[in-house]
């Protein structure tokens, strides 16, 4: 990589400049629990292949990304099998029958070490790609992905992963108020529900890019190969 190259990628409300020495690819979620059938996402009632059309663009950018040594983040939404880390109310939300702890299809639903915790095979880390365990919706809020970061020199993140309106949104705007610009790939982040997927972009890049820039795949993996 050269570390004084800027690149534009093509984007909206206008194009985003950075320099792939400088800037991470952060993975949120992709969790067998949210994407694959029979999960905690559709014993919920969601329609999963939602999500799951995001796997092969996250593919071919996530290929095209560490093809140039560009650093790779990932993350899981999840608790300490003890729970001793989730809130009370984030227990009680949503009084379903089973919740946060409780028995669900792939073993205790959104703890560590479950297999419905685990990431997704179609994006599994590589050795040396740190993987966050957070357990809330931002990927900022007590982890230790700023000080990553800011050791890795980050200025910059590409996100993409699910939910589109809750764990995608949450870790931009708490990336665009730490100082990191953003871009969010469109077809990279998924969301059940298509009303949300689609006020969720149009959100992030409204009045000027208030909370970063919207592009999708194909326009960055361009970027990256004319560069
Ligand atoms: C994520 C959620 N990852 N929707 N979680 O968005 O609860």
């Amino acid at each position: 990589m050269n570390p004084t190259q800027t690149l534009t990628v093509p984007a909206e409300p206008y194009g985003f400049d950075f320099n792939p020495a400088t800037c991470a690819l952060l993975l949120i979620d992709m969790q067998r629990d949210f994407l694959e059938p029979g999960g905690f996402g559709e014993l919920l009632g969601n329609d999963v292949s939602q999500l799951r059309r995001t796997i092969a663009p996250n593919q071919r950018l996530l290929a095209g990304w560490r093809s140039l040594g560009a650093l790779v983040i990932h993350t899981r939404e999840g608790h300490r099998p003890d729970l001793a880390d989730l809130p009370d109310t984030k227990r009680r939300r949503g009084r379903g029958a089973r919740g946060i702890g409780d028995p669900g299809p792939m073993g205790r639903i959104l703890v560590r070490g479950e297999a419905g915790h685990d990431l997704i095979p179609e994006l599994y880390p590589m050795a040396g790609e740190p993987v966050i365990d957070k357990p809330g919706k931002g990927a900022f809020w007590a982890t230790d992905l700023h000080a990553i970061l800011q050791n890795r020199g980050i200025k910059q993140l590409i996100v993409t992963g699910v939910t589109t309106e809750v764990c995608v949104h949450t870790t931009v705007r708490e990336a665009n108020d730490r100082g990191y610009d953003c871009l969010v790939p469109s077809d990279c982040v998924g969301s059940y529900f298509p009303e949300f997927q689609e006020m969720g972009l149009r959100m992030l890049k409204a009045q000027g890019g208030i909370f970063g820039w919207v592009s999708d795949s194909e326009r960055v993996l361009s970027t990256l190969a004319g560069r």
